[in-house]
């Protein structure tokens, strides 16, 4: 009898161990993998992963369109290795969303332990996010934003605070420029929808509101290529000969327009006519500002695999990482930059 009131304690006591440990009830399985709500202790991912196999990734890139998302996409490579305990499964989307749409589907589809987005544009994903939300996988969002009507849609994003750098280039206009009121601007915006193209394009706009003299003659997109870039810039100076700035939302479409000024026959950069603006402060860019032909690069970085592996390292852990966090960044102007600076950077 007293054995049998014992093993009855034992079984109760044992009940109440489990659920403490975060443990869930046999039938209960599909809530059990589902990634909890913001603020919640047990973020920790789906993963019936071994503790002796790798974690597995699935990480859906944009494309290669710059070398800043060649940056971006070395930077995870390295990180999510084997050797670093990971397994990999690389996404290259081409710049187009439904092929992420997809790529996701098939991560979900194998089970992956962690669904890394960089998205194309930031609508359009609720239905994708909720499809890995019940099927029990956490979704990190890194560099560009996602525009989602229900933010348990996903588990945090790590990127850059696009709408600053923007600010930071009106800065810099401003000051140049404050002897020179009256502007003509020409902006070759990122794709469009996009959070890098969205917070710089509405930095300029603000700035030209506050800025009278300040005229937006040619407003177009480059889609972040060095291609297009050059094709777009090379018909807007048919179309207006009298130019003061170009603001290049990346480097390679600004290396693209730098090509199109010298065919047309145009001084631009330091001494130039034109002033040029450009973001991402990649190497390549940086050895242009140095050389004097983009007068202000605002640095963007793209080295967001150690972050998202910490994250990853947080949740297995059972914490809940920060929902936003954002990088500090800087920007360098040609007149003080050095070889130094450059060569002490990582990208
Ligand atoms: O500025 C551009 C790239 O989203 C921050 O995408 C990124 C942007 C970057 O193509 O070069």
């Amino acid at each position: 009898m007293k054995k049998i009131v014992l093993t009855a304690l034992l079984a109760v006591a044992m009940v109440f161990a489990f659920a403490a440990c975060g443990g869930q009830p046999a039938d209960d399985g599909d809530d059990a993998a589902a990634p909890a709500a913001e603020g919640s202790e047990s973020e920790s991912p789906a993963t019936d992963a071994s503790a002796d196999g790798p974690l597995v990734v699935g990480f859906s890139q944009v494309g290669a369109e710059s070398d800043w998302r060649t940056a971006n996409t070395q930077s995870m490579k390295d990180t999510f290795s084997e050797a670093n305990g990971y397994k990999l499964i690389f996404d290259d989307a081409q710049q187009k969303q439904e092929n992420q749409i997809t790529a996701i589907r098939n991560f979900i589809q194998q089970e992956v332990n962690y669904i890394v987005l960089a998205p194309v544009t930031e609508t359009g994903w609720d239905t994708v996010l909720q499809e890995a939300k019940d099927a029990g996988i956490p979704v990190i969002i890194v560099d560009r934003m996602i525009d989602v009507s229900d933010d348990t849609l996903f588990t945090c994003w790590v990127g850059s605070d696009f709408r600053a750098e923007g600010d930071k280039a009106v800065a810099w206009m401003e000051e140049k420029f404050a002897d020179t009121p009256n502007l003509n601007i020409v902006h070759l915006q990122g794709t469009i929808g996009s959070s890098a193209q969205i917070g710089r394009t509405e930095g300029l706009e603000v700035g030209a509101e506050k800025n009278a003299g300040w005229k937006l003659v040619a407003q177009q997109t480059g889609e972040f290529t060095q291609a297009k870039g050059q094709e777009v810039m090379e018909s807007i100076l048919k179309q207006n000969p009298d130019i003061n700035v170009v603001y290049a939302e990346n480097d390679n479409m600004a290396f693209g327009a730098i090509d199109a000024m010298t065919a047309a026959g145009k001084t631009f950069g330091v001494g130039g006519d034109i002033a040029v603006i450009s973001f991402d402060a990649t190497h390549a860019g940086l050895e242009d500002t140095l050389a004097g032909k983009i007068d202000y690069n605002v640095e963007c970085n793209p080295l967001h695999g150690p972050r998202v592996a910490a994250i990853i390292e947080q949740m297995q852990n059972g914490e809940t990482p920060e929902k936003l966090a954002y990088v500090d960044e800087v920007a360098f102007d040609a007149t003080t930059i050095t070889q130094e600076e450059i060569d002490a950077r990582a990208y």
